[in-house]
């Protein structure tokens, strides 16, 4: 828009229309007038939509920026402990809402925007999402950052500033296709450039050992390239702005960007190679959720931001405290999965070979400092790196890990280990080529290890670290993951949180546990009218979505269910289409039924080179295209695949959802978070006794969530006895009917064979167990339908679950860190 509201009231047309800002409204405005004159060098005549997105940006950064140099101060006056979240991926998403919101200014930015004729949920939607993850291991370290500004612990967040973050998804004939992502080209309003905050990361070259003073080895690493880490500050905001952390990201510079000598001899391209090469390591987020990505660029990152990150620990805590000795005391490293694990042996390295400790002191320090958090128990997904690879990239912390397995191999055969455990407990990985095991590395070096569900640390102690947990008993610990309220409830769903004030009162704004209060308006019949029109609201504004993005007409009152995520083979979208196939058939085999009107939503990434999954995303839309459009169906079914997933598409989807999807096979899902963030948004789960489903089920109660399947010691005793898919199959007409129909190819006439391996794989290998749990959960889908069918008891469920999710605020499991494993000090809640 070329004319905007300021541009009339310059030129006196239309003036009178625009509402005049007051107080802090008024005050608000002129800050972001100036910005956007000042900052953004626009005359509010010509000023375009995303002018105004950056000025109000820089506008709310300044109010940011007092808080955070005042927090900043309060640290190093007060000397305490300073919490480290080393992470490879922080899925931050938009923040301009979310900050406005910590810091009470939503209003007010709307009214000083509207005074000037511009709207702020419109410009909000311009902001790009910053996708620096994959999905729930980066969204948890977002959470996390927020809840430890939010309760009160001096904290930085580490990790790398990717120039391209997670790809863009396209959908090309029912086909997901990748283009990059570029979140940066705009510029970034949140960040600060520290030019001055750099460290030199070296790579290769050789360990040089000279004889120390009391004939020790001393070991000097002379690397054959250097890498220059650059900082970026972005800050993080806590509820009511009252800290203000850290979030610092690395970006790779060359040394010498360009080589002069090559340059002048004409040769203007390879003059810039070595750049390029040196500047790739942090070009792009690997697009990998569950395997390893083999590649050495990987390791690269990995050493490259954990290597800068605890220089610039080291340096801090010799700035303030001088004797590098007290260091566990006064910093807590926790390493978000394995992909910072070889923090392990360059602490080691920065205390023994820079630092002149000994190696008893230094590996005391290093295991008090350092913590660990795993993610999965998926064999395929624990992460390994070849020996040859880690020996030339990082020669010294090849020896060092060396000599920690040493003594660790030492310590268990002196506890009486079989051979059998000490294979397993080595940091080396003998079974297939030499391996170094980063698991255990990030074990051994850790004074507490934990899993993200009480279900997946309880799992964690019987498989991958059974033998770990035998010879260092006590170090295993459960954290159940949690979500953050002020993203996930007051930004997503501001029409449930005014609800919600208007009935229980403020307290739970700062104690989701408060939430409880809401229970006794379960059954009130002028509560559910009043909780139903904003479900219908929501429902309503993402149908608007779905028409614009898909051209696809639903209607707000069919039950919305809903499955996004990660689209994996162990999630089972598959056994979500497959049911929705079955119910399909039955429709028009019933149509006089007395069907509950439902639309299936999916959405969800692949990683590229997944083909098994890029298949899935194809059945989807397939069976879309063939459900959609049968008249015999009419508005009973609609399926629909909703592209490039993402925090922001989830904000609007989540607030909108009736039925949430969480259907792994047992066992294999470390935790989730998208089950805590629907429930708390009111939406029942359907789902599997896995990961956190175990423990909302235990909140919410049996009679509020529909659980079904088997269970992860019923899975693994099948596995042992090596059922056969083929008896699940025929025991099923409705399977049979469904399996049989996507093999001859009904929903993909125009290639009849394109899904005949999906179905050839379920029919004999089958390693999810789709097969298994389909009638379960084709039976339970029916529950499902007859709740629906009695609005007020679905209600009831609806509100209870929003009121008994409390528990799983990120603020109770930042806490429970804090206690439990940082020891450092949060604000009390009353
Ligand atoms: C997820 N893991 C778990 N991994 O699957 C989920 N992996 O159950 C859990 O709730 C969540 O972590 C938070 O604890 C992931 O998201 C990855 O994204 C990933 C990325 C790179 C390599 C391996």
């Amino acid at each position: 828009k070329l004319y905007s509201a300021e541009a009339a009231m310059a030129v006196g047309d239309d003036a009178a229309k625009l509402p005049e800002a007051t107080g802090e409204a008024r005050a608000f405005r002129d800050l972001i007038l100036a910005k956007l004159t000042y900052a953004v060098g626009k005359d509010p005549i010509v000023a375009r939509d995303h002018d105004w997105l950056r000025a109000v940006s820089l506008a709310l950064r300044d109010h940011i920026v007092d808080r955070w140099m005042a927090t900043t101060r309060g640290v190093y006056r007060m000397g305490g402990k300073r919490v480290y979240y080393l992470s490879l991926e922080f899925l931050i998403g938009r923040l301009l809402k979310d900050g406005l919101n910590n810091l009470g200014l939503v209003a007010t930015a709307r009214e000083a925007l509207a005074s000037v004729g511009v709207d702020l949920d419109m410009i909000a939607e311009m902001e790009p999402d910053a996708a620096l993850g994959n999905g729930g291991l980066g969204r948890l370290a977002a959470c996390f950052m927020e809840s430890m500004a939010t309760v009160g612990i001096a904290a930085y967040g580490y990790g790398i500033r990717y120039e391209n973050g997670l790809f863009r998804q396209n959908i090309v004939d029912g086909w997901q296709t990748e283009s990059p992502e570029n979140w940066l080209q705009n510029g970034n309003p949140w960040e600060f450039p520290r030019r001055e905050v750099a460290y030199e990361v070296g790579f290769g070259g050789a360990v040089e050992a000279t004889d120390g003073w009391d004939g020790s080895a001393v070991h000097s690493w002379k690397p054959a390239e250097t890498v220059l880490a650059v900082a970026h500050d972005t800050p993080a905001v806590g509820w009511r702005g009252n800290r203000v952390n850290t979030l610092r990201l690395w970006s790779a510079r060359s040394l010498d960007p360009i080589s002069l000598d090559a340059f002048n001899a004409g040769d203007h391209i390879g003059a810039l190679n070595d750049r390029t090469k040196v500047e790739s390591i942090s070009r792009v987020l690997y697009p990998a959720d569950s395997t390893p990505a083999g590649q050495e660029l990987r390791l690269r990152q990995e050493y490259f931001f954990t290597s800068s990150s605890l220089q610039d620990i080291v340096r801090r805590h010799l700035q303030q405290h001088r004797d590098i000795k007290t260091l566990p005391s006064k910093a807590a490293i926790q390493l978000n999965d394995t992909h910072p694990a070889i923090a392990v042996a360059e602490l080691m390295r920065i205390l023994i070979d820079i630092h002149g400790l000994n190696w008893a002191d230094a590996f005391a320090i290093t295991r008090e400092t350092i913590s660990y958090t795993n993610h999965t128990l998926l064999p395929e997904a624990l992460e390994t790196w070849p020996v040859p690879l880690i020996e030339r990239l990082l020669p010294r912390h090849m020896q060092i890990i060396y000599a920690i397995n040493a003594r660790v191999l030492t310590e268990a055969r002196e506890s009486g280990a079989s051979d059998a455990m000490i294979a397993t407990v080595s940091i080396i990985d003998e079974s297939h080529g030499r391996r170094v095991r980063m698991g255990n590395l990030a074990f051994v070096g850790s004074h507490k290890v934990n899993g993200v569900s009480a279900l997946h640390s309880e799992l964690m102690k019987e498989t991958v670290f059974r033998d770990l947990n035998t010879l260092f008993p006590g170090r295993i610990t459960n954290k159940t993951n949690g979500i953050t309220p002020r993203r996930w409830l007051m930004t997503a769903n501001p029409g449930l949180t005014t609800l919600l004030r208007e009935t229980i009162g403020d307290a739970y704004l700062d104690d989701a546990e408060k939430l409880v209060a809401l229970e006794p308006y379960a059954r009130d019949s002028a509560f559910q009218e009043a909780f139903a029109a904003v479900k219908h609201a929501n429902k309503a504004r993402l149908a608007k979505v779905l028409q614009q993005t898909v051209g696809l007409r639903v209607d707000p009152s069919a039950m919305f269910d809903v499955q996004i995520k990660r689209i994996h083979e162990y999630k089972r979208q598959l056994l979500n289409i497959l049911e929705t196939i079955a119910l399909y058939n039955a429709i028009r085999a019933h149509p006089e039924r007395d069907w509950a009107p439902r639309v299936k939503i999916f959405a969800g990434k692949a990683a590229a080179s997944y083909t098994a999954a890029k298949y899935v995303i194809k059945l989807i839309n397939d069976v879309a295209k063939v459900v959609n459009s049968d008249p015999a169906v009419r508005n009973l079914l609609k399926v629909v695949f909703m592209p490039n997933y993402n925090v922001s598409l989830a904000e609007v989807i989540i607030p909108a959802a009736d039925l949430s999807e969480q259907i792994s096979t047992a066992g294999l899902e470390a935790s989730g978070t998208g089950n805590m963030k629907f429930g708390l948004n009111g939406a029942l789960t359907i789902g599997t006794l896995d990961g956190a489903n175990v423990e909302m089920k235990e909140h919410v109660g049996n009679d509020n969530i529909f659980i079904f399947g088997l269970k992860a010691h019923e899975v693994e005793e099948r596995k042992r006895q090596g059922r056969n898919p083929a008896d699940a199959i025929a025991a099923s007409p409705a399977l049979a009917e469904v399996l049989d129909a996507v093999e001859g190819g009904v929903f993909s006439p125009t290639d009849r064979e394109r899904h005949r391996g999906t179905v050839q794989s379920l029919r004999s290998s089958d390693w999810f167990f789709v097969t298994d749990d389909f009638d379960a959960y084709a039976a339970m889908q029916r529950n499902v339908d007859t709740l629906w069918a009695t609005k007020p008891a679905w209600r009831e469920k609806s509100i209870l679950n929003v009121a008994r999710m409390g528990w799983f605020s990120s603020d109770r499991t930042i806490r429970e860190y804090a206690d439990e494993i940082w020891g450092v000090q949060t604000t009390a809640t009353e």
